[in-house]
């Protein structure tokens, strides 16, 4: 193994090494590259130089001391032997985290740079990998033409050799680089070499909120260019609506023949053919083969028929206006860092689909190229982003920002083209985004003004110059729902620069990022949605992030967990706020995204109980409700009684339909004695080339309306003393009125409870003091709160205990008294708690309910309410009344950084039962919110991990009358008022019972 040498030995730096490696610190994109270009399919001679390589790592670049010498292929001076051997494509930190990490670890900043900021200079200290690998040329490789050396990426600055000879050099890591080898193969074997710096002056651009990790992490291969062949070929593929014509007009490099059998297209290139075709959406992915050839060369392409067009402020596809259920993709996984399989860039793209996501931003640079073939094949709307961001300089107040400065633009602008010109063939791709927070800069301006001169058919995006002087929409992030509303309706403040005023007016409005999706959250989705569908100005949203960026470690008792900032032992970090996605990791669904499905879900199914009706809204695009099934089902107390299909009549795109009930439901709406509840869902009919048949695309529930009952209770027994206590029929308390005991089982009495281990919208904030942190503070500590007895009464009804509830410090708190009483017809135990407030509270309460112990061996778990995912007051649109059963651990959501989490909602009863039909069952009366874990939301608040919770004897057991919301503060706004938990008097009734539901 090779030893990743310390960083901080002392090293000579000669002026002739200073020469050597003078293109890491320089301003320019690279040398000796070859033009950007597309790299469609081509019948030219290919050859992959993915695979194992030789591979050393130095710590800096003027490390010389142990033999690290110029990579230039000499036979005699080069014994790579003693080398390591590392996969081609991969990050080095990637390698044996959890053995001797031989290559260096990941290290995550979000907005900093883990350098000092003194551009364009960086560290001697540059983690620096030779790459050498020897290969042979097939026999039949073509003697004609040239022969390019490609690289999809490398991170972040490399120079690279053929057979000795230096072909140049190359920044802009999520972007290709071509050089022309032709001159320097020979037939026989031949030795590339490749030399990777981990910092370059291009690691100014790339300060995206992720990992830093270096390596050549896409493939390389050489390419052969036939004489006469096709170098790059741009298809434009427009669509008119009104005619229905599609018009393709393919430029080439060379002089060649387009066809296109399915429609008898076969012209020239340069020449355009309009005819009748099937235009592509990211709903109907609509691709057609085409070829194009000279006499030395075919380029196959898929040609999607499309036009992008902004109209009266709109955004449009095909002359309709398209709403964007966005998210924001980093490439991730979390063994392999930003190198991606391509199963698992298909994988992304079917979650997605499956969650009615359709579309993509490529936050925060151009992704695998692999990815938008799959976004053209399963149908995304893709904005591809540049590979630019330059966020870290928001500290020094844009100080010395590389956007704004001359120097820099020639290294912007290559990026922009290097993008356009490798993606412009993809009928997926309707933005240019010059990328991300980068302020504001005359480069930006460049890169607009090349990008609409290069390609006059897609939009250009930008966000972070909000005056939008050169952009198609106006982009923002994180905006607040009644910012929104006035961006919505056109009501916003006007423009800093009035000349910009009108131009940005006139701009549709997309939010590039909203909805941190980080732990348990984010709330406010439906908000939201509901603003995008009103305001035809909104073109909709990209949540902020798809998947977190945790990477894969076990404990070693081997135990999975995901590692976060700061896990490496790095000093500069930004802990878990890189584990903010809607999927896990491991790329599971979070409730986020179960949430977030629900909230766009394209059809939008209403249950109407006393017209008897149900209507289905058709909020697709373009496409009609044809490909959907729907049917009925009826549940009392959530089990099912009777179902069946449901005739709907298709319903046109942005149209909508109104059915009766079919005649069998129409008998089922008397409803006896328990709830009644009807639920109509939509499936696809048939499969898809992202889900099967059967596949879930929406639903909607409506309960047969009854009078609510208050829970009955007859006549109650009286307390009777015992040893050290009471009983109360089948109960049993202490002489502090803390029930000990229910029906044989033993308990640790419920008592108020006000805390919850701290959500990351609680705990992380900008600019200002945390929710949590005002929790935690001093005068509430809500953390640490004590109960004092005041007083308990034997009376005739029952129990009655009374105590204050405050903590050491702190003038406010609580007056909470608990009135037990016991019905012997029933068996039932009920408890009602009431609690007033006392002091000056100005803070909302994390949670306002009881929580008692029970034993560990209650493990399962029944619950009639809303399920089957966790949900809270603002993230609830997903959370279906029915009866659903968990084991407790399956009750738990593994957010990365362990919190608050797996509350159910409107929990009717909810029922714990061992192996032995021992069981405890708990009414609301008429509801509560419902969590059981195995440790304690203090234990989870102290935890930094999943693995470091310890499963305790006990399970806690939440009986809650509610739960602050979670709201987006991790990034964002807060909680909306309507769901904020306030402190106030509140009476709230539970029942105990061992009885079934
Ligand atoms: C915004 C960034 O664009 C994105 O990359 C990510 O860091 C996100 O925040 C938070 O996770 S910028 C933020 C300062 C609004």
């Amino acid at each position: 193994m090779a030893e990743l040498r310390h960083p901080s030995r002392p090293v000579r730096i000669e002026a002739d090494i200073r020469n050597e490696y003078r293109y890491v610190e320089d301003l320019g994109p690279g040398t000796g590259r070859s033009v950007p270009r597309a790299a469609p399919r081509t019948d030219a001679a290919a050859l992959s130089l993915d695979g194992d390589w030789r591979f050393r790592l130095a710590a800096g670049l003027h490390d010389t001391t142990d033999g690290f010498e110029d990579p230039a292929f000499d036979p005699d001076h080069h014994d790579t032997g003693a080398w390591d051997t590392l996969a081609v494509p991969s990050m080095w930190q990637m390698h044996d985290l959890d053995g001797e990490a031989p290559y260096g670890k990941p290290q995550y900043t979000n907005i900093h740079y883990p350098f000092p900021v003194d551009p364009p200079r960086v560290p001697d200290a540059n983690p620096t990998g030779e790459y050498r690998r020897t290969f042979t040329l097939p026999a039949d490789w073509p003697a004609d033409g040239r022969t390019l050396l490609r690289f999809e990426g490398v991170d972040s600055c490399f120079a690279v050799w053929v057979n000795g000879v230096r072909l140049g050099d190359g920044k802009g890591s999520r972007l290709p680089t071509e050089f022309d080898a032709t001159a320097h193969l020979t037939p026989g074997e031949n030795t590339v070499a490749v030399r990777v710096h981990q910092w370059s002056s291009g690691s100014y651009l790339e300060d995206q909120d992720t990992w830093w990790l270096s390596g050549i992490f896409r493939p390389v291969s050489l390419l052969h260019r036939p004489e006469g062949g096709l170098d790059d070929v741009f298809a434009h593929a427009d669509y008119d609506h009104a005619t229905g014509l599609g018009t393709l007009l393919v430029e080439a490099t060379g002089a060649g023949r387009v066809s296109v059998p399915e429609l008898g297209i076969d012209i020239a290139t340069g020449e355009s053919a309009s005819v009748p075709v099937e235009p592509w959406t990211a709903e109907t992915p609509r691709l057609y083969d085409a070829v194009v050839s000279t006499a030395t060369e075919r380029v196959s392409l898929r040609i999607g028929f499309r036009t992008v067009s902004v109209e009266d402020g709109v955004l449009k596809a095909n002359g309709r206006p398209i709403l964007l259920r966005g998210v924001n993709r980093h490439e991730w996984d979390p063994d392999t860092g930003r190198t991606l399989s391509a199963e698992t860039m298909r994988r992304d793209i079917e979650i997605m689909k499956r969650h009615n996501v359709n579309a993509v931003r490529t936050s925060h640079y151009a992704p695998d190229r692999r990815f938008l073939d799959l976004c053209d094949e399963l149908g995304m709307w893709v904005i591809d982003e540049c590979d630019l961001e330059t966020h870290g300089f928001y500290h020094s107040g844009w100080q010395g920002n590389p956007a704004a400065d001359p120097r820099w633009q020639e290294a912007c602008l290559d990026r922009m083209r290097r993008m356009v010109e490798r993606d412009k063939n993809h009928p997926s791709v309707i933005m240019w985004s010059l990328g991300n927070e980068c302020n504001e800069g005359e480069n930006l301006k460049a890169m607009a003004a090349w990008t609409k001169r290069r390609d006059a058919g897609r939009l250009v995006h930008y966000e972070g110059d909000y005056d939008s002087p050169y952009v198609d929409i106006y982009s923002r992030m994180y905006t607040p729902h009644e910012e929104l509303d006035r961006l919505g309706s056109r009501e916003e403040e006007p423009t800093r620069d009035s000349a910009n005023d009108e131009h940005r007016r006139s701009l549709p409005f997309l939010l590039c990022e909203y909805a941190h999706a980080m732990g348990n959250g984010p709330g406010g989705l439906s908000e939201y949605q509901r603003l995008f569908e009103r305001h035809e100005r909104c073109a909709g949203g990209f949540v902020w992030e798809w998947i977190d960026q945790g990477v894969r470690r076990r404990t070693e008792d081997g135990r999975e967990w995901f590692a976060y900032g700061g896990d490496f032992g790095e000093t500069l970090h930004d802990a878990n706020f890189i584990t903010d996605g809607l999927v896990f990791s491991d790329r599971s669904p979070s409730p986020g995204l179960i949430e977030y499905k629900k909230v766009i879900e394209p059809v939008r199914i209403g249950i109407d109980p006393q017209e008897r009706t149900v209507s289905v809204a058709n909020g697709h695009d373009f496409i009609d409700t044809a490909h959907l099934r729907f049917t009925w089902q009826v549940e009392d107390d959530g089990v099912p009684v009777a179902d069946g299909e449901l005739e709907v009549p298709t319903v046109a795109a942005g149209s909508a339909s109104q059915v009766p009930w079919p005649e069998e439901l129409h008998e089922l709406t008397s409803t006896g004695e328990g709830e009644r509840w009807v639920t109509v869902r939509a499936f696809l009919d048939e499969d898809r080339a992202w889900a099967e048949a059967g596949h879930e695309i929406a639903w909607g529930q409506a309960p047969i309306p009854r009078p609510e009952t208050p829970p009955q209770i007859g006549a109650v027994v009286s307390p009777a003393p015992i040893a050290g206590g009471y009983r109360l029929g089948g109960a049993e308390f202490d002489a502090f009125g803390r029930l000990t005991s229910f029906e044989g089982i033993e308990l640790e009495g419920p008592q108020l409870d006000l805390w919850r281990a701290p959500v990351d919208n609680d705990r992380v904030a900008w600019g200002t003091l945390s929710t949590a942190a005002h929790w935690r503070e001093r005068n509430a500590a809500l953390d640490r709160l004590e109960h004092k007895l005041i007083d308990v009464e034997a009376g005739d009804g029952g129990l009655t205990v009374a105590t204050r509830v405050g903590a050491a410090g702190a003038a406010i708190g609580m007056n909470a008294r608990y009135d037990w009483s016991y019905d012997p017809q029933t068996a039932k135990l009920w408890l009602t708690v009431s609690v007033a407030p006392y002091g000056k509270w100005d803070i909302p309460l994390p949670r306002l309910g009881v929580r008692l112990a029970v034993p560990r061996d209650l493990d399962a778990v029944t619950w009639f309410g809303g399920g089957p995912g966790e949900a809270y007051a603002d993230t609830r649109a997903a959370a279906r009344v029915g009866r659903y059963d968990a084991t407790v651990a399956e009750m738990q959501t593994p957010y990365a950084f362990p919190q608050e989490n797996g509350s159910r909602i409107d929990v009717r009863w909810a029922r714990l039962a061992d192996r032995n039909g021992t069981a405890l069952t708990f009414w609301g009366a008429p509801r509560f919110a419902f969590t059981v874990r195995p440790w304690t939301s203090e234990d989870l608040d102290a935890a930094m991990h999943p693995t470091d919770l310890v499963e305790s004897d006990r399970l806690y057991v939440n009986l809650d009358a509610g739960l602050h919301g979670m709201g987006s503060a991790s990034c964002g706004p807060g909680v909306l008022p309507e769901y904020r938990l306030l402190p106030e008097p509140t009476t709230f009734m539970l029942g105990f019972g061992t009885e079934q539901g």
